[in-house]
């Protein structure tokens, strides 16, 4: 079994008490998914891998796939977590999986304003929240060079 599997209850992660906020590089047709947030105020504007909490006693994958198809109306699955592990803010981090899409096309019903579809060399066009430039820069070794 693993570690998220035995989890119950809270979302805070029963090794470090912090909440999971996950996150999917969604690739598709050799582009990556980016969500132009419009909430809350300190965020709204920047640019980040949709995503969202953890909620007790759920999966982190279940919990992307549950967040995709609440802000983006698609069905998607997890493919590969992305290394590591990033801080948000205090009692927050960061977890990341790329994601394929199954069916539906993207449309930002929550929580966005707008969605790209970036290739490689359009990754950095968006204002990325800082702490998702890890991820990105790790998922666009998945997208397709020049
Ligand atoms: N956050 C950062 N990068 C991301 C996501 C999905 C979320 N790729 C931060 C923004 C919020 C917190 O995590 O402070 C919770 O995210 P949400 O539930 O508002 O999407
Ligand atoms: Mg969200």
């Amino acid at each position: 079994m693993t570690e998220s599997t035995t989890r119950h209850g809270a979302g805070p992660d029963r090794g470090t008490g912090a909440v999971v906020v996950v996150a999917a590089a969604l690739l598709d047709r050799g582009r990556l998914l980016a969500a132009r947030r419009s909430a809350p105020a300190e965020l709204a504007g920047r640019w980040e891998l949709p995503g969202g909490k953890v909620e007790p006693g759920e999966r982190p994958e279940d919990a992307l796939v549950r967040e995709l198809r609440e802000e983006l109306g698609v069905e998607a699955e997890t493919a590969e977590r992305i290394p590591g592990e990033w801080p948000l803010k205090p009692g927050y981090v960061l977890r990341v999986w790329t994601a394929r899409l199954l069916s539906g096309e993207p449309r930002p019903l929550e929580d966005h304003d707008e969605l790209r579809w970036l290739a490689r060399d359009e990754l950095d066009t968006v204002d990325w929240l800082d702490q998702d430039r890890p991820a990105v820069a790790e998922a666009a070794r998945r997208l397709p060079g020049v």
